[in-house]
């Protein structure tokens, strides 16, 4: 297990590198361009200039999260080509400084969705929660502002420019089916794999967050069903999956522990947080201690140790803690809280049944 952080970037984030870096066994940072639109290929300099950020404290830049996908590849747009093509330049200039996976995400519109960024728990920490009644019945519009009033920063997926078009959004998405989605999604890995393959890159799409269609707009990556059939749409070690233990734990129907078992090989990429799911459908953010919330994460740590797991992992969405300010779910104190555990649990693991190394792995 290879423990990494995600970072927004210089400016762009209340957590620094020096702090980063003084938490037990972090050894690199999962991070993005977040100014550049979806769509839009990265600068060959502004790639440059995070990996000199993070060179001075000796932080890797293994993992990217996410090289977004421009609406009109999920829409499947004859414009997509073009997209297509900057996100293959992309790929290739993050083979340039050493990039081994990307993280990317096929939901339409909208990423990631929470009904409050700091509802207060018990404790009095605050945590993001998704109330279902009340987004079954909010119209997205009023949605959007509000998410964007509750925060300072401008948090990916949520972008005011981007969500602007949001009328002619929707408008296109009229028609078009969670099959349709399936095709769209077929037709961009079947252009971008190959180059992925050709640089030694992982591909690893996070999941549908929550995992069920929400405003009425199809959503795909949801379950073990759909991960299963993601995989056989390119066969190959370089279309893989970020295993988000909390997107998919929203829905206790999904048996992670048991995607874990069957998909371990093409799963390049792990995000471990808890979720307390309760009987209503609604879900907050926990610790990441499996008693806290509804998510197995002790099963899960175990199910990666038995399969000799060696790649990335980071700690997930944490509280806001202790009085700090910053980008929601997105903290210091929660998440470095979350990988000691994350440790104390590997630490425990691997003394009672070592993975055994293959020759040349990590
Ligand atoms: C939620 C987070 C997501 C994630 C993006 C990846 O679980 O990990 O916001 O960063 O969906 O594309
Ligand atoms: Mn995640």
């Amino acid at each position: 297990m290879r423990m990494v952080f995600r970072w927004f970037g210089e400016g762009n984030d209340t957590v620094s590198l020096g702090q980063i870096k003084q938490i037990p066994g972090v050894e690199g940072i999962v991070w993005a361009l977040h100014d550049v639109p979806a769509g839009e290929e990265w600068p060959m300099e502004k790639i440059l200039e995070v990996r000199d950020q993070a060179a001075k404290y000796n932080l890797h830049l293994d993992v990217v999260e996410s090289v977004n996908v421009h609406e009109d590849i999920k829409l499947g747009l004859p414009t997509r080509d073009r997209y297509i093509q900057n996100y293959i330049t992309t790929i290739e200039r993050l083979a340039q400084v050493g990039v081994k996976v990307i993280c990317y995400n096929f939901m339409p519109v909208f990423d990631w969705a929470r009904t409050e960024l700091h509802k207060t728990m018990d404790d009095g920490s605050t945590a993001l929660f998704f109330e279902k009644s009340k987004i079954d019945g909010i119209d997205p519009f009023k949605f959007v502002q509000e998410i964007n009033q509750n925060s300072t920063l401008t948090m990916p997926g949520w972008e005011p420019e981007r969500l602007e078009h949001l009328n002619s959004l929707f408008e296109a998405y009229k028609g078009v089916s969670s099959e349709d989605l399936w095709e769209h999604l077929a037709y961009f890995l079947k252009a971008i794999v190959p180059v992925a393959e050709r640089y030694g890159i992982q591909m690893a799409i996070h999941p549908d967050d929550p995992p069920w269609p929400i405003f009425g707009l199809p959503r795909i990556i949801t379950g073990q069903e759909s991960l299963r059939r993601l995989l056989k749409i390119v066969d190959s070690p370089s279309n893989g999956i970020t295993l988000c233990s909390g997107s998919f734990g929203a829905n206790p129907d999904n048996d992670i522990v048991s995607m874990i078992h069957e998909f371990h090989e093409r799963i390049p990429f792990a995000h471990i947080r808890n979720v307390r799911v309760y009987d209503n459908g609604d879900f907050i953010e926990t610790s990441h201690r499996t008693q806290d919330g509804t998510v197995d994460i002790t099963g899960i740590v175990k199910a990666y140790h038995d399969n000799g797991f060696t790649g990335y992992v980071r700690p997930d969405h944490g509280r806001h803690l202790w009085g700090e300010e910053c980008r929601p779910g997105y903290g210091l104190y929660d998440r470095a809280l979350g990988i000691m555990y994350l440790w104390g649990l590997w630490d425990a693991l691997e003394r009672v049944q070592p993975i055994t190394r293959k020759e040349g792995s990590i």
